[in-house]
């Protein structure tokens, strides 16, 4: 079955046997490589249906978020590289328009696909053209900020819009908020089903004859009858369900009768998340997002506790001491670590849904009222809410910590979800503390750092596990704008292993006047390289300037820390004339953290070569951190090399 056509001309009676084995293949490929296992599971009768209801050449089949679409991927012309998917080169677990024809959208973040298939509609609409566009979108990412922006605007906007709410009733983990309750009702009201049976049966006989237009009259008076809260039918979308995702007779029924429909319409099509697969559909939370596993045993290889899990314990602890601290998730409570912190004090604890925008502005409300609010997000989905910040977070002077997780390139999800934008976006926001640990320690002195400052503060860090540095019982404050001359610099030559050589520099500093002194320190611990490294780049920073001693140069490394406020004291005391230094970052390059110690050097007069290594301007693509560094030349040979010719040029 690996073309549409293939699947439209499958007998009826074949579909529960494709189902089965495409349920099969999705399970095998996922415990090899990682995946999105639940959703897809859920969502295999429904593509189905999808594909036997419509041409996926002609018509639009929008996604939402998309991690639901291996069955679509394997059906679409993708059977042959599924062994792939997730890997280096291999296909995406997310839409893309340049990886098929049939994906007619990309997706990834959650919440966009009602407006883009409205946009496509209204397209077709303009061209005259007459090809279906359907929008398929989950229970939970029905509620996010961007689909009900999209279903207010439908009404008039086009007649012929289709829309199939598959609802499993979660979101990673149970789907929160009264959208979702109004759906759990719909699903479970008995009153709703018997009046929906003869309905149907007046419908039938109506639809067709020359009351159509009563049809839809009495049909919404009806609905708003049993259904006090009809919520889709007040927004102009006719209301059909709920319908079971698994029964093929019944999908199809319903796609047949929305495709005669001349209003937009939206299926409510209640699916089982995990279907076929025991261990997820008992704990879907727990196999939404998966790395491999034993299929036999359902057994997950855990992934090695890594900086969130730190968070959420210090986060948790910390907040035994304040009553001022609360915790906001945006529906990635087990992934930002939050787990412990829900547990010890529920009702501290705020998930508001896939609803990025609101948690940030959510949070600043509590901050003007004294609390001390952490908002963990991942890097990847602050993104939408940067304004929520500038505007409401950051004019106001808000004391509210960002804590973003999977900052930097997060492996197999691909360009959608690497984080190694929040830099520039967040460092030109005026007052805003933005900094990253090197260790997991240090991640907790942050995080005292954020909540005792009064005003907006950022940590990043990323989702590779950190060194596992012993994290603290009692975490200390950092001083706010320090750096921190990395340990390695003991190596240097002519430098005395053991000393603390960032209060030594910190002395000569002040006894010379600081970053205002015309001349720069200058007692033999200047290096003629400075290597700038933030966070998980220190690692590479260290064995480059290993690499450049042994070439005969003398290379420093600093803990850079602060993204903002920069240490320019140390920068100016570092900035000797023949200082080249080299930044490191696992972000973009345009306007990151080099950019930042560029304009920095350039504020303080020096012309100083500044090197910046990080991402390029470039789509980013899927594979571990390590392969990806080594596809875009962030190994130490090629970061010495690149150095070294530059202080081989004399400069
Ligand atoms: C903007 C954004 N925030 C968070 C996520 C992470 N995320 C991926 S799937 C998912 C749950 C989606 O739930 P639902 O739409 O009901 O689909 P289901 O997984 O239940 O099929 C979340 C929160 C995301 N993809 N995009």
């Amino acid at each position: 079955m690996n073309s549409p056509a293939a699947v439209r001309a499958l007998p009826a009676g074949e579909l529960d046997s494709l189902a089965q084995e495409l349920r099969e293949r999705i399970i095998t490929t996922v415990s090899r490589n990682g995946g999105h296992l639940a959703a897809n599971l859920g969502s295999v009768e429904l593509t189905i249906a999808l594909l036997r209801a419509f041409d996926p050449a002609v018509d639009r089949i929008v996604w939402d978020v998309g991690h639901q679409t291996y069955a679509w991927k394997l059906l679409t012309g993708r059977h042959g590289q599924f062994d792939s998917l997730r890997q280096p080169g291999g296909i995406s677990g997310f839409p893309r328009r340049d990886e098929s024809p049939f994906d007619a959208f990309g997706g990834g973040h959650a919440g966009t696909a009602l407006s883009a298939a409205l946009g496509m509609a209204v397209a077709r609409d303009r061209r005259g053209s007459s090809e279906y566009v359907v929008a398929v979108i989950g229970d939970a990412a029905m509620g996010n900020g961007i689909s009900l922006e999209a279903l207010k605007n439908t009404e008039g906007a086009t007649q012929r819009l289709i829309v199939v709410l598959n609802d499993n009733e979660m979101s990673i983990s149970s789907n929160v908020g009264s959208l979702s309750r109004h759906l759990g009702q719909l699903l479970s009201s008995p009153k709703y089903n018997r009046w929906k049976g003869a309905a149907e049966r007046i419908a039938q006989q109506l639809r067709m004859s020359p009351f159509r237009r009563t049809y839809h009259r009495t049909e919404k008076a009806l609905k708003s009858l049993f259904l006090q809260n009809a919520l889709f039918e007040e927004f102009g979308v006719r209301y059909i369900g709920p319908i079971d995702g698994h029964d093929h007779r019944a999908i199809a029924g319903a796609l047949s009768i929305a495709k005669r429909y001349d209003r937009p319409i939206l299926l409510h099509v209640a699916t089982q998340k995990g279907r076929g697969y025991k261990a997820a559909e008992e704990s879907p939370e727990r196999w939404h997002g998966v790395g491999r596993f034993d299929v036999a045993k359902a057994e997950l290889v855990e992934p090695a506790p890594g900086y969130s899990k730190i968070f959420g314990e210090c986060l948790t602890r910390l907040a035994d001491r304040d009553p001022r601290l609360v915790a906001i998730t945006a529906a990635m409570c087990a992934g930002t670590g939050l787990t412990p912190f829900e547990a010890r004090h529920p009702t501290r604890f705020f998930d508001v849904g896939i609803c990025e925008e609101h948690a940030v502005v959510f949070a600043a409300g509590l901050a003007a009222e004294g609390m001390r609010p952490v908002v963990a997000i991942y890097s990847t989905f602050i993104q939408r809410a940067v304004d929520c910040i500038l505007h409401d977070v950051c004019l106001q002077n808000l004391p509210v910590t960002f804590c973003l997780d999977r900052a930097g390139v997060v492996g197999a999800d691909g360009p959608t979800h690497h984080g190694i934008f929040d830099i520039p976006l967040l460092r030109c926001l005026p007052g805003l503390l933005l900094m990253q640990p090197k260790d997991e320690a240090e991640l907790t002195c942050m995080l005292v750092t954020a909540v005792q400052h009064n005003g907006p503060a950022v940590i990043r860090y990323p989702r590779d596990p950190g060194p596992g540095a012993a994290v603290p019982d009692d975490p200390q404050p950092l001083e706010i704008g320090q750096a921190e001359i990395d340990d390695d610099y003991a190596e240097v030559p002519g430098r005395r292993r053991g000393a603390p050589p960032s209060s030594s520099i910190t002395n000569v500093i002040s006894q010379t006047g600081g970053a205002s002194s015309a001349s720069p320190v200058s007692d033999g611990y200047d290096c003629r390289v400075w290597f700038w490294a933030l966070g998980d780049m220190l690692p590479l920073a260290r064995a480059a300037a290993v690499r450049l001693r042994a070439a005969g140069v003398v290379a420093g490394v600093v803990n850079a820390r602060f993204i903002k406020p920069l240490d320019t004291r140390l920068l100016a005391a570092q900035a000797t004339p023949q200082t080249v230094f080299a930044t490191l970052e696992n972000g973009v390059v345009a306007g990151g953290f080099g950019s930042a110690v560029q304009e920095a050097l350039a504020g303080l007069g020096r012309t100083n070569p500044v090197l910046r290594f990080g991402w390029p301007d470039a789509v980013i693509g899927q594979g571990t951190t390590a392969s990806l560094m080594a596809a875009h030349g962030l190994t130490p040979e090629a970061v010495a090399a690149k150095v070294l010719e530059r202080v081989a040029s004399g400069q």
